[in-house]
């Protein structure tokens, strides 16, 4: 099975509500950064959590340990169930995030490799493999890895073994979710559902993924 999981990057407090719970019996996890939250307020998670759906704060979180220590604090202390932190930071400061989240009772996600054309100038090279064997070592709960590139994605699966592997990347940056089914554990998906005229048909298409 395939997770789906809404990228909620929308910067109004009612859209996100509405589209929420409209995609809500479609999708598995909600994972929402800093457009809406800076535009609505780190309240929104408490809002969001009506719909029963574990929560991703996707911060990127890239200081060093005590301000990455400060900052998966206030995550979870909102209710989300997980974080996204950068792991090119170095392993104090990823170890920072990921002992805060189990500490939290919640997981933890490094971030591999980036889905975007640009990140090709500092993930390839042998780096994104480093960071993944960083996540594995120092106990994460998965890696974030490129729907764009599945190639790449197969590549660092051999690394991380069983762990989880979210993908960002599908639809409007060119990823085809069928070429990640079975590959990884979730695909994140933005602007595909909540652009959509009808967000609800759109999350819906991905279920076969969810099976
Ligand atoms: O490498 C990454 N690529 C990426 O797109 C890491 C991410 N966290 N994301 C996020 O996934 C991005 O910030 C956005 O929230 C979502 C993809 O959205 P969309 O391209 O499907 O609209």
């Amino acid at each position: 099975m395939t997770r789906l999981i809404l990228a909620l990057d929308v910067t109004g407090r009612d859209d996100a509500l509405r589209i929420a719970g409209q995609c809500a019996p479609h999708i598995d996890a909600i994972k929402i950064g800093y457009p809406l939250v800076l535009s609505s307020g780190l309240s929104i998670a408490r809002d969001l959590r009506s719909t029963g759906l574990p929560l991703i704060a996707d911060f990127k979180v890239a200081d060093i340990p005590n301000t990455n220590h400060l900052i998966a604090g206030q995550v979870f202390s909102c209710g989300f169930s997980a974080i996204i932190c950068h792991g090119f930071t170095g392993s104090d400061s990823a170890e920072a995030c990921i002992s805060s989240a189990h500490d939290h009772g919640g997981e933890c996600y490094i971030v591999a490799e980036m889905s975007h054309p640009g990140a090709e100038e500092f993930f390839h090279g042998g780096v994104a493999e480093r960071i993944a064997h960083l996540a594995v070592r120092l106990g994460a709960d998965g890696i974030i890895a490129p729907a764009t590139r599945p190639d790449r994605v197969r590549l660092l699966r051999e690394i991380v073994g069983g762990k989880k592997i979210y993908s960002p990347g599908v639809g409007a940056q060119g990823g085809d979710a069928a070429l990640l089914a079975g590959l990884v554990d979730g695909i994140i998906v933005g602007r595909q559902i909540y652009r959509s005229p009808d967000p609800a048909s759109a999350a819906a298409q991905f279920a076969p993924l969810r099976l």
